[in-house]
């Protein structure tokens, strides 16, 4: 059967330039700083984000984590979305491990945080109140439609932060994606962040890791959090590989990930029982709503899934498609054919 896996682009394979490189990379111990694959990959990274230095993690996860429990000690507030990655899907992990406060602000359907909240939220100085340290932005924003936020957004945040005393990470999982969907210099994106995280192994399709990217005197203790976390890697050079591969080879295909994307919107617009919105699709992820009486997200996954195309399920009445590497335009327009038949077959609703 014809499989189109559209659950993410963190299903990507390494490409075969990336299979070359990580057979033939030098390496070295990495937490002696020997590893000349990293230091490269690490310079690279920075170079490319506009910052000094440059710090390889294994997940976007752990990049998170380590910036957080860099910028705040225990009991310092941080400022984030209730639809950000670090608040929704990281086990609270800063809060579980480092004892910072998580405070939520809502999300606006583009992923920014309202200006207006952010100053509201900072607190003054007053024996009752935790201190806020960190406000968090996540650019593209994974449930906000996969939205790329724009320069004059990222420095307007950065402002606030910066008259604050506060200081600005930037999740940026898919700052690439942003860059690209922008036509903007990933570097005009972040100018503002005190750190910023980048996955290398998601629409960039190498196989494992993240970088972390900041001044030197920052990645020089989040080093020390990633080491305390359990991330101290050795020959990661051989995975390093494959992530300047990534940045070098698989940045200026993003474009055809989000054509596809919208594509795929545009494709189920009038299929009967989803809702899809192609204008807030401007890269590579597409949210569905399900508007057809008594189906569950997990059911049409699994009958899709029957015919060979894969969504994933992130809410009970709705699902996720993400273009990547793997999925061509002709897969798109078949999977488009595929929903539409399987939600023809599903009849009108039964009695409830
Ligand atoms: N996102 C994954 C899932 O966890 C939902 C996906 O399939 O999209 N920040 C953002 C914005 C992310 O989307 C993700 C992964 C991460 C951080 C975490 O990266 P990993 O999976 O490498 O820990």
């Amino acid at each position: 059967m014809r499989i189109i896996d559209l659950r993410s682009d963190t299903i990507t394979r390494p490409t075969p330039a990336m299979r070359r490189a990580m057979a033939d990379a030098e390496v070295g111990d990495d937490v002696f700083g020997e590893d000349p694959t990293v230091n490269r990959l690490e310079e690279m990274a920075a170079q490319r984000l506009g910052k000094e230095a440059g710090l390889f993690v294994v997940s976007g996860t752990m990049a998170n984590l380590v910036c957080l429990l860099t910028h705040c000690g225990r009991g310092h507030e941080v400022l984030l979305g209730d639809r950000s990655h670090t608040f929704y899907y990281e086990q609270g992990g800063s809060a579980a491990l480092g004892g910072v406060h998580p405070r939520t602000l809502p999300n606006e359907p583009d992923g920014t945080l309202d200006l207006g909240r952010i100053e509201a939220a900072i607190r003054p100085d007053n024996i009752h109140f935790p201190r806020t340290r960190l406000v968090v932005l996540e650019n593209t924003h994974n449930r906000c439609s996969g939205s790329p936020l724009t320069p004059e957004y990222m420095r307007a945040v950065g402002e606030i932060a910066r008259q604050h005393d506060l200081k600005l990470h930037v999740d940026g999982a898919r700052i690439f994606n942003a860059a690209v969907a922008l036509g903007v210099d990933a570097s005009d994106l972040v100018s503002e962040a005190d750190s910023v995280t980048f996955c290398l192994s998601k629409g960039l399709a190498a196989p494992v890791g993240s970088v972390v990217c900041g001044s030197r005197d920052f990645i020089r203790e989040a080093r020390r959090a990633r080491k305390v976390v359990g991330g101290g890697m050795r020959q990661a050079g051989v995975i390093a590989a494959a992530g300047i591969v990534a940045l070098t080879e698989m940045v200026g295909r993003l474009a055809e990930d989000h054509d596809n994307a919208h594509r795929l919107a545009e494709g189920l617009v009038d299929a009967g029982g989803l809702s899809v919105d192609p204008g807030s699709v401007r890269t590579n992820i597409v949210y569905m709503d399900i508007t057809r009486d008594g189906l569950l997200s997990a059911h049409l996954a699994e009958q899709l899934a029957g015919e060979g195309v894969l969504l994933l399920p992130t809410g009970p009445r709705q699902l996720r498609a993400v273009t990547n590497y793997h999925i061509a335009r002709d897969d798109v327009d078949h999977a488009s054919d595929v929903i539409r038949t399987v939600l023809k077959r599903q009849g009108p609703p039964g009695p409830y």
